[in-house]
């Protein structure tokens, strides 16, 4: 029997990247995708056509279309990574975010209860949850939850509805506690990804500076590719349980500007402090990155640092790819991109 996957946020990040594990493992991929008035299919383009891969219209504010998806499709395994997934920005549209990616979820799980009750569930939970509590860190499945922003609320009452379906309903509803992971796919308007674009755009010219918000914030940062291997893990168990996926490590914004300046040769040196703070070229004296206030959110969460031990005990996981590694990946295909553009 072939496993049927079905996949919410298919066109995002991770999204991609589980739809070619999955198409590797000879699953069938069925994924919900949005109308948008300009394709948002990019990450995905590649396997559009492919045999076994499959998109439908859908949304998860719109439960019907969930439910007739799920009993069409009847899957083994869901993966539920759609939300609106941007901290900052769910401060802009909070309710918008609690509609998508909290109650969103619990559409989804409805939706499986009531049409395909043995399919195994996966959400994409965050070490958002974790939030404001800096001094439990390292965090683990066990750390207490204080989350700081609209967004990490939603998610709040998404790991807890994936718990309770699990508790009451006997489905197999799993989460997955993912620290912070990046890729040469991450959002432009992630911290990571706009550094390493900016970073060359800048070596090519085309860019004067980057400006930033809180350069001491630290997060947890491992690449994308290797945590949709987890995921999958996740769901190969025996039973449901809960799982934070992380590296270990931990390292300032402050930090991954430096190395990814460093990967096209470009020292930095810094002065000043808070919103004064400033990168400068140590060679030329160039101003090269700046602090504004605009990129300051309302609540911060000032360190994630995730400890994987139940993960490599139990899913056999670990993360492959290293900091630097993933700095370097970035770089070099921002660079092959400006190169070609
Ligand atoms: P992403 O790149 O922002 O992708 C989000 C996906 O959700 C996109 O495919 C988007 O579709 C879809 N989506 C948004 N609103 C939707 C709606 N109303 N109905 C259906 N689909 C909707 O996010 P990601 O980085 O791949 O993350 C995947 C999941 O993991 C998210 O739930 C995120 O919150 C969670 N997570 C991410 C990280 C991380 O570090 N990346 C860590 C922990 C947890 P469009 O293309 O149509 O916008
Ligand atoms: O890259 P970020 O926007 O990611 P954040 O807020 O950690 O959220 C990401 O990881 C979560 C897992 O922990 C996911 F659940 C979530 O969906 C998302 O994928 O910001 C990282 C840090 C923050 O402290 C932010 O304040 O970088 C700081 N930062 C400093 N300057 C900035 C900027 N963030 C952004 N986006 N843009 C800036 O200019």
């Amino acid at each position: 029997m072939q496993n049927i996957a079905l996949v919410t946020g298919i066109t995002g990040q991770d999204g991609s990247y589980l739809a070619e594990f999955l198409l590797s493992k000879n699953y069938a991929v069925h994924g919900i995708i949005r109308r948008h008035s300009t394709p948002c299919t990019e990450r995905i383009e590649h396997l559009i056509g492919a045999e076994n891969f499959f998109l439908h219209y859908g949304d998860l504010t719109d439960s019907s279309n969930l439910a007739n998806l799920v009993r069409k499709i009847q899957p083994t395994e869901v993966y539920n990574l759609a939300a609106q997934s941007h901290v900052g920005i769910s401060f802009e549209v909070p309710e918008y975010t609690a509609e998508v990616t909290g109650v969103g979820t619990l559409k989804l799980l409805e939706a499986i209860r009531q049409n395909k009750p043995d399919a195994k569930f996966y959400q994409a939970s965050t070490s958002e949850l974790f939030g404001g509590l800096p001094e439990t860190a390292p965090q683990s499945e066990l750390t207490p939850f204080y989350p700081k922003s609209p967004y990490g609320a939603a998610k709040l009452y998404a790991y807890w509805i994936t718990k309770n379906y699990r508790e009451s309903y006997n489905l197999f509803a799993a989460n997955g506690i993912l620290f912070n992971h990046e890729s040469p796919r991450r959002g432009e308007d992630f911290v990571t990804r706009k550094i390493t674009k900016a970073v060359a755009k800048i070596f090519s010219g085309k860019q004067e500076k980057l400006s930033l918000g809180n350069l001491n914030a630290k997060r947890d940062w491992g690449f994308a590719g290797d945590y949709v291997e987890g995921m999958w893990k996740i769901l190969q168990q025996d039973k449901a349980d809960d799982f934070v996926l992380a590296t270990g490590e931990t390292h300032t914004v402050r930090e991954f500007v430096e190395v990814a300046f460093a990967e096209v040769g470009i020292k930095i040196s810094w002065r000043g402090v808070g919103v004064e703070e400033k990168g400068y070229n140590a060679e030329t004296g160039k101003l090269l990155v700046d602090v504004n206030e605009k990129f300051f959110r309302p609540a911060e969460v000032d360190l994630l640092l995730g400890n994987p031990a139940k993960a490599e005990k139990i899913l056999g996981w670990q993360r492959k790819t290293n900091f630097r590694d993933l700095v370097k990946m970035m770089i070099e295909s921002d660079l092959r991109s400006e190169k070609n553009s």
